[in-house]
C-alpha cells in the first residue's frame, strides 16, 4: 500500500537517493532525500494520536546542499550519539558542492564542514560506511567519476566509545536484517535499524551475520533491547 500521500512523504522533486536515520534521537526514523540544485529534503518523522506523517525539516537542519546530490548516508561520525550526514556531488562547480559532512550540532540542526575531508573535491555519484579498520569509528569510501580514482576517508577517530552487536536471525532471515535495536542509557534513548548495508562492518560483508554499532557516549547501558530478530 502506498502510503506516501497519508504520510506527507510523496513530495516532488528530482530525487537521487533515500537514506534513512534518526537524526535527532526521537526513537523515529527520519528520512533524507537527494535532489538537483533545487536542495536536498530531509522529512522529520512525527507523530499525531498514534499516526506518522513527515514535515520538511530541509531549512532547520541546514541539509539542503543544494548542487547535484546523488549518494549520502548517515552516519555516527564522532561517536556522539548523534547522526552526521555524508553527502556526494556529482556536478562540481562554483555553486555546486563536490560533497559536504554535515556535523550534528545535537540541537536539531547541522553544521557543514570540509575539515578532514581536504581533496575530496571530484564528481561522485555514491559512498557507502563501514568500519573497515575496526576501531569503533565509521569510516567513508567515496566511489569517483573516471579518472578519479575512489577514495577511503579514514575516520580520525576518539575517545567517545561504542557497542558492537552481532545479530543472528531465527525468523525471517538469518542475518537479522530489519531488526531494530533499542539501548537507554544515561545518555539518552537511541533506536538503530539493521539495513542491508549502511550499518554493517565491511569485513563481515557479504557473509553476515550482521554486525550493528550502536555509536554512543555512554559508557554503560541500563537496557538493551532488540526487536523482531
Ligand atoms: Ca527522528
Ligand atoms: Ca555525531
Ligand atoms: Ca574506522
Amino acid at each position: 500500500m502506498d502510503v506516501s500521500s497519508f504520510t506527507q512523504s510523496g513530495i516532488v522533486i528530482s530525487a537521487m537517493c533515500v537514506t534513512i536515520g534518526d537524526y535527532n534521537n526521537d526513537a523515529l526514523q527520519d528520512i533524507y532525500i537527494t535532489n538537483i540544485a533545487d536542495g536536498n529534503v530531509l522529512l522529520k518523522n512525527k507523530t499525531l494520536t498514534g499516526l506518522h506523517y513527515f514535515t520538511d525539516a530541509t531549512d532547520e537542519t541546514n541539509v539542503g546542499f543544494y548542487g547535484t546530490a546523488w549518494g549520502s548516508n548517515f552516519l555516527d561520525a564522532d561517536n556522539d550519539g548523534a547522526l552526521d550526514l555524508y553527502v556526494s556531488g556529482a556536478e562540481v562547480g562554483a555553486n555546486s558542492p563536490s560533497s559536504t559532512f554535515y556535523k550534528n550540532d545535537n540541537n536539531g540542526s547541522f553544521s557543514p564542514t570540509f575539515m578532514g575531508f581536504q581533496g575530496d573535491t571530484v564528481k561522485s555519484y555514491c559512498n557507502g560506511v563501514g568500519d573497515f579498520n575496526q576501531d569503533g569509528f565509521p569510516d567513508i569510501m567515496v566511489s569517483n567519476f573516471a579518472p578519479y580514482p575512489s577514495q577511503l576517508w579514514q575516520n580520525a577517530g576518539g575517545t567517545n566509545n561504542w557497542l558492537k552487536i552481532k545479530l543472528q536471525g531465527v525468523k525471517s532471515n538469518s542475518q537479522g536484517i530489519g531488526s531494530k535495536i533499542e539501548i537507554y542509557s544515561n545518555n539518552g534513548h537511541f533506536i538503530k535499524q539493521v539495513t542491508v548495508q549502511p550499518m554493517i562492518d565491511i569485513s563481515d560483508f557479504p557473509a553476515g551475520p550482521y554486525i550493528i554499532r550502536l555509536y554512543s557516549s555512554a559508557k554503560t547501558y541500563n537496557m538493551i533491547q532488540i526487536i523482531k530478530s
